[in-house]
């Protein structure tokens, strides 16, 4: 069964193949593609939309980095490299808030902040991480199933994200459940831009300096693909664009996801597009690999199905729509991803077997 989608012309499969067809003989160049899984997301399994394209753009034998950063940041934030960080950040917050108090009486929630600051010692971040560290072995491992045990560990988690926040405050970063808020308004492109550029609260710019900058320095990927799910994974997926187009502007940046379908309307207005090259909206199994193959070859994305580009005069909605045949599809592909990671003690490898609803609308 194939979705129908409402937008754009249907591109059949012959017309489908003779572009792969025209694309394998102008290009043939094999290209690097980083595909990246941004915060946050619970980090329990892998998410399938990576190891699925994957597996399209590694039988077309092009080259995949796929980088579940949601799952390192949090395999990060509970280590003690990261909280000896906080710790570092601590007398500049507290030199903030001393500042904020010449211009103005602090709020009584500023003054909470300026004590649990000065509370945050050596001697307090090591036990922390001491405990952090034993959290992630717990639901790593069989303990996971021993419920006093299990419950520790996520208070722990719980513990250690309330005082990450205090250095990016007002942010609250919270895990579970998944309520990390970076103070700004998701849903307005206008704050989301502000957020990307304000230091103090997004952390997710120190988790691009920290783990995604030297990745791409590593491996110099051609394309990167950012899978954006929830909304909520706009900030980090901006700010990681940003920072990508910023340090790295000959790397071809596109974005996808159930998040940019829904947004597929308002995107090419929104001032988010100046972040990255591209967007794929709906499935995007068939429109990634022509869309990596026609960058490699320098063409125009017009062509394409179920993109949006950006050139010298706009951004463009490619006038194809394409719905996969799932018979067709090879199976995901979760090499590279560190299954060992993930927070659970058993390995899940999710896959879905259907797509869409009975009446081939959804
Ligand atoms: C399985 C599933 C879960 C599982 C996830 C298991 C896992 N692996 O982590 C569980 C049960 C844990 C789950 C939980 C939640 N889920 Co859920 N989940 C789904 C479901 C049913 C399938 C997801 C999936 O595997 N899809 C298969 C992949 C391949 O599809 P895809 O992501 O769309 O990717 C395709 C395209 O979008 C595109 N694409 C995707 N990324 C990229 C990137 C690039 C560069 C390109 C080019 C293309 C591209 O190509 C892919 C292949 O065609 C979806 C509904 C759906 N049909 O997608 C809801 C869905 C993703 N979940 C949703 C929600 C809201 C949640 C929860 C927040 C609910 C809650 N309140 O607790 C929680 C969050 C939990 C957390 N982890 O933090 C919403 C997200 C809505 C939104 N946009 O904000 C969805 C869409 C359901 C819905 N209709 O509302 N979920």
């Amino acid at each position: 069964m194939k979705i129908e989608y409402s937008k754009g012309e249907k591109a059949s499969l012959e017309l489908i193949q003779l572009h792969r067809r025209t694309s394998e003989a102008t290009s043939g160049r094999k290209m690097k593609v980083m595909l990246i899984f941004p915060p946050d997301w619970y980090p329990s399994e892998p998410y399938l939309s990576l190891p699925t394209l994957t597996s399209v753009l590694r039988t077309a034998g092009h080259t995949v980095i796929q980088k579940d950063v949601n799952l390192e940041m949090y395999d990060w934030y509970f280590s003690e490299d990261f909280l000896k960080r906080v710790l570092k950040k601590v007398p500049q917050q507290l030199d903030r808030l001393r500042k904020l108090a010449k211009k103005r009486d602090l709020e009584s929630w500023e003054m909470d902040l300026q004590l649990a600051l000065c509370e945050l010692t050596r001697e307090r971040i090591a036990e922390l991480a001491r405990k952090a560290e034993e959290a992630k072995r717990i639901v790593r491992n069989r303990d996971f199933y021993d419920i006093d045990k299990l419950e520790w560990a996520v208070n722990t988690f719980r513990e250690v994200t309330a005082v990450i926040s205090l250095v990016y405050s007002p942010a609250r970063i919270c895990m579970p459940p998944m309520e990390t808020d970076l103070s700004y308004k998701v849903y307005m492109s206008s704050e989301v831009m502000e957020a990307v550029q304000d230091a103090q609260v997004n952390v997710y710019r120190d988790v691009f300096e920290h783990l995604v900058k030297p990745a791409i320095e590593a491996e110099k990927p051609d394309v990167i693909g950012i899978s954006i799910v929830l909304q909520q994974q706009l900030f980090s997926s901006m700010t990681f664009c940003a920072l990508i187009k910023q340090h790295f502007p000959n790397i071809h940046v596109t974005v996808g996801g159930n998040t940019v379908t829904r947004l597929r309307d308002t995107l090419p207005q929104s001032p988010l597009f100046g972040y990255f090259d591209s967007a794929v909206f709906y499935e995007g199994e068939t429109a990634f690999l022509q869309l990596v193959e026609a960058v490699g070859a320098g063409r125009s994305l017009e062509d394409v199905p179920n993109a949006l580009y950006r050139d010298a005069s706009g951004v463009h909605t490619s006038r194809l729509t394409y719905s996969e045949d799932m018979d067709e599809l090879p199976p995901p592909d979760f090499e590279g991803l560190p299954l060992d990671k993930y927070f659970l003690p058993d390995k899940i490898l999710p896959y879905l077997a259907t797509r869409g609803c009975y009446w081939g609308r959804c």
